[in-house]
């Protein structure tokens, strides 16, 4: 009897729920952002003075920030920029494997590039801007270690040679060599900032931001449209100097001001927060602080899905998985997804039904998704009166595979096997051979290449 009782209250409490979201849906048709955002005020401010206790939460749900009807459209060449980046991925890990045969232990890393190839690149095709005539360029506060990406686009830009690359960590050896880390004083006419140290990127990010608006506002230096963009890692922003100003930021309204946290859920030998989202540790930080926050934490595949959740179930889904299990989903295969991350709700895997264990294994999470990443940036600059941070969900060693792929070890792997490189040349579409493969030889297209 009671078992009924309790399913009929269910039941109605689900229409409920429905009947109060239809109603929103209707008000945001009607009246727009501006009379939604009156209404759950008016209803939060009800509430209280009903005395029922709110629970404070700086939180938005665990979904893109901007959703997929508010993309802008992507201008650039998806298959031309995929296979530039593939070449990136595969130099750069190429100079570290070298490194590490000629001189065992001489370290470097592959993973963290991996894992932020496509928030560089999208940064590098459509917005970062140069110091030329009349132009002040951006100031770009690059990851430490994700130095092997940096210098294999100077690679393939022809601004460095193989002799360099060759040469990685070893810049006092005959001909040069590449410094391990963003290093001005060494390569003075490559790195503008040194980084590596974690924590001193994001803070010296913010006094630059803020010196550039001391300047402008006393008529030193012509007002622009330069950016200061700084890019750190998850783990990163457990060192005090990464958070210790972002009130300042916002304070000063430093709308110059741009953070990338590449939010692969790993550093050095382990989770970031296994426990819960890191992502969404930050938001609250950040929003808390007045920053404008924008995550990227589901690529395109995930969107149909989305829009087909009419419950709000796979949301809801989304909201409780914590990162420990976001892992554990890189790692297994799509059978494991379907059964562990959709298999919770029958509804769910409902929707997912016609998808094979393949295509669950292939969707991407945001950061690897150039539209959504080209969306984040495009919003960010357009941002006045405030700082932004981007925060983007990747996978730590993408593309590594059995080498590494999201796997504890990842960020100080240095050396592929023969089957790795074979594997990791394959994903990428490199052009050499299975002969050729165990140099890990560095490729750059002819010069007039198509
Ligand atoms: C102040 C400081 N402490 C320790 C290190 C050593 N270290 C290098 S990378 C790393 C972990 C990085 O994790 P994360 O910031 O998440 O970067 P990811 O490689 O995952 O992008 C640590 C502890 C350092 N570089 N600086
Ligand atoms: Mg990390």
């Amino acid at each position: 009897m009671d078992e009924i009782k309790k399913e009929s209250q269910q039941e109605m409490e689900e229409l409920e729920t429905r009947e109060w979201l239809e109603s929103l849906e209707y008000v945001l048709q009607k009246g727009g952002p501006e009379r939604v955002r009156q209404l759950l005020s008016d209803l939060s401010t009800y509430a209280h003075e009903s005395g029922v206790d709110l629970p404070f939460t700086a939180n938005t749900p665990y979904v893109n920030t901007i959703p997929k009807d508010q993309q802008p459209k992507f201008p650039g060449g998806r298959e031309i920029e995929r296979r530039i980046k593939s070449l990136i991925r595969w130099n750069a890990m190429a100079m570290v494997v070298r490194a590490n045969k000629l001189d065992p232990g001489i370290g470097g890393h592959i993973s963290t590039f991996a894992s932020a190839a496509t928030l560089y690149e999208i940064g590098f095709n459509h917005f970062f801007k140069g110091k030329d005539i009349n132009n002040q360029g951006d100031q770009i506060y690059f990851q430490g270690h994700a130095a092997p990406g940096i210098y294999a686009r100077a690679y393939l830009e022809g601004r460095i040679d193989a002799e360099q690359l060759r040469n990685f960590r070893r810049e006092l050896v005959e001909g040069g060599g590449l410094s391990s880390y963003p290093h001005p004083r060494l390569m003075p006419e490559f790195w503008e900032f040194p980084t590596v140290s974690m924590g001193l990127g994001p803070i010296m990010s913010i006094y630059q931001a803020r010196f550039n608006k001391y300047l402008e506002n006393r008529g030193l230096k012509t007002p622009s449209e330069s950016k200061v963009w700084a890019f750190l890692g998850d783990g990163e922003t457990d060192e005090p100097e990464a958070l210790g100003a972002i009130s300042l930021a916002a304070r000063e309204k430093l709308d110059n001001l741009i953070f990338v946290i590449n939010a692969n859920l790993q550093r050095l030998d382990g989770p970031v927060r296994g426990n819960s989202k890191i992502i969404q540790e930050l938001e609250a930080v950040f929003r808390g602080a007045g920053w404008n926050v924008i995550k990227v934490v589901w690529g395109s595949d995930w969107d149909p899905l989305l829009e087909q959740d009419k419950t709000g179930l796979l949301v809801k889904r989304m909201n409780e998985i914590i990162d420990g299990e976001s892992q554990k989903y890189i790692v297994e295969d799509g059978d494991f997804i379907r059964n562990h991350f959709f298999g919770k709700y029958p509804e769910l895997l409902e929707l997912v039904k016609y998808h094979t264990d393949e295509d669950l294994k292939r969707m991407k999470r945001g950061g690897h998704d150039p539209e959504k990443v080209y969306a984040a940036y495009k919003k960010a600059v357009q941002t006045k009166g405030k700082p932004t941070v981007i925060i983007a969900k990747t996978v730590k060693g993408y593309g590594l595979g059995e080498a590494g792929e999201g796997k504890n070890i990842t960020h100080s792997q240095k050396k592929l096997n023969e089957e790795e490189l074979k594997h990791f040349r394959s994903r990428f579409g490199i052009p050499i051979s299975d002969e050729d493969v165990v140099t890990a030889p560095f490729y750059r297209p002819e010069e007039n290449s198509p």
